[in-house]
């Protein structure tokens, strides 16, 4: 019999900086709703799916920084998105920016969450691979600040039993870097799934910047294909505070073929039941890890034992 998840990708359009936690939680309920009545069982949000992508800006005010952080969750603001998966009996993906005390110290990070059916946190992921800069750059009009504000995650890549199969969790820059669903991949990964903010400036080359939407699916698509995975990719896009973001919400099946897509820059949801067992066809033929990697190579290359030495001192 297949196993079959009915995912939905739930899109964002942009979040205004003047919009609090309680209207955004709204609009994940309602999105979250639309998810259910199309069937799904298990919705994706976005990175940061909270607030506006504020590592756009250079905030000096600590007490204004700390708000766009979770200290708890669920907390007061975000139980309603508990309560309503809980009510319905659909999980979710959300992304958030955590802060946590430890040793007297706080320490963030831009994280996000596996919930069941029943309400629960199955698992929680942070960000590793962390975009942008820690100081303002000059000349920019809007800053990609990701290095201030957080630190690099130090969960790793954890893949979690849950909906009938593997499911594994990246945010983001995670997409673009092939270690990321190699390592899940290598845990027998079914289901990726990841949020993302991109503006269309964020390499500052403009010969670059003009193949965003190509390169955002070129490296969902690849981490599918590669690691027999589907991987399902949540958007928050449009005119953020004037800053253009890629939409392009995409279901990516094992095969790397987008099955669904999303179709505006708005709050929008795309779904697709996904068969898990559609991996294993891939996983037992061309990328059948154990008959085919060759670990013993890697390493030597790595340790650049066979490979083209680095360049005389
Ligand atoms: N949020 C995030 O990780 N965005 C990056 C682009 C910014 S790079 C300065 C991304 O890889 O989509």
């Amino acid at each position: 019999m297949a196993r079959i998840v009915h995912v939905a990708a739930a899109q964002m359009g942009p979040i205004a900086k003047s919009e609090t936690r309680k209207d955004t939680v709204a609009r994940l309920v309602a999105l979250m709703r639309e998810a259910k009545s199309r069937g799904a069982d298990l919705v994706v949000f976005t990175e940061l799916a909270l607030t506006t992508f504020f590592p756009r800006w250079m905030i000096e005010d600590e007490a204004e920084l700390d708000a766009y952080y979770e200290r708890e969750m669920p907390g007061p603001e975000t139980q309603p998105l508990f309560d309503t998966a809980k009510a319905l009996g659909i999980g979710f993906y959300l992304g958030y920016a955590e802060l946590v005390v430890e040793a007297g110290r706080k320490r963030r990070f831009n994280t996000a969450i596996l919930v069941d059916r029943s309400g629960a946190i199955l698992g929680k992921y942070r960000k590793v691979h962390l975009p942008g800069h820690a100081e303002p750059q000059p000349g920019r009009t809007h800053q990609h600040l990701e290095k201030r504000y957080f630190e690099p995650g130090d969960l790793g890549f954890p893949v979690w039993r849950g909906f009938g199969g593997v499911m594994g969790m990246c945010i983001c820059n995670d997409r673009r870097w092939p270690e990321t669903y190699r390592v899940m991949g290598l845990q027998g990964v079914e289901m990726v799934m990841l949020g993302y903010n991109t503006p269309y400036d964020h390499t500052g080359h403009r010969d670059i910047d003009s193949l965003t939407q190509f390169h955002n699916h070129l490296s969902m698509q690849a981490g599918a294909y590669q690691n027999s995975t589907w991987v399902i990719g949540t958007a928050k896009c449009g005119v953020e505070e004037g800053s253009n973001m890629v939409g392009q919400s995409a279901i990516i099946a094992p095969s790397g073929e987008i099955v669904a897509q999303s179709v505006s820059l708005e709050d929008e949801i795309i779904n697709f039941r996904c068969d898990l067992d559609l991996g294993k066809r891939y996983r037992e033929t061309i990328f059948n890890f154990a008959k085919h990697r060759e670990p013993e190579a890697y390493r030597l290359i790595v340790e650049r034992k066979g490979a083209i030495p680095p360049p005389e001192a």
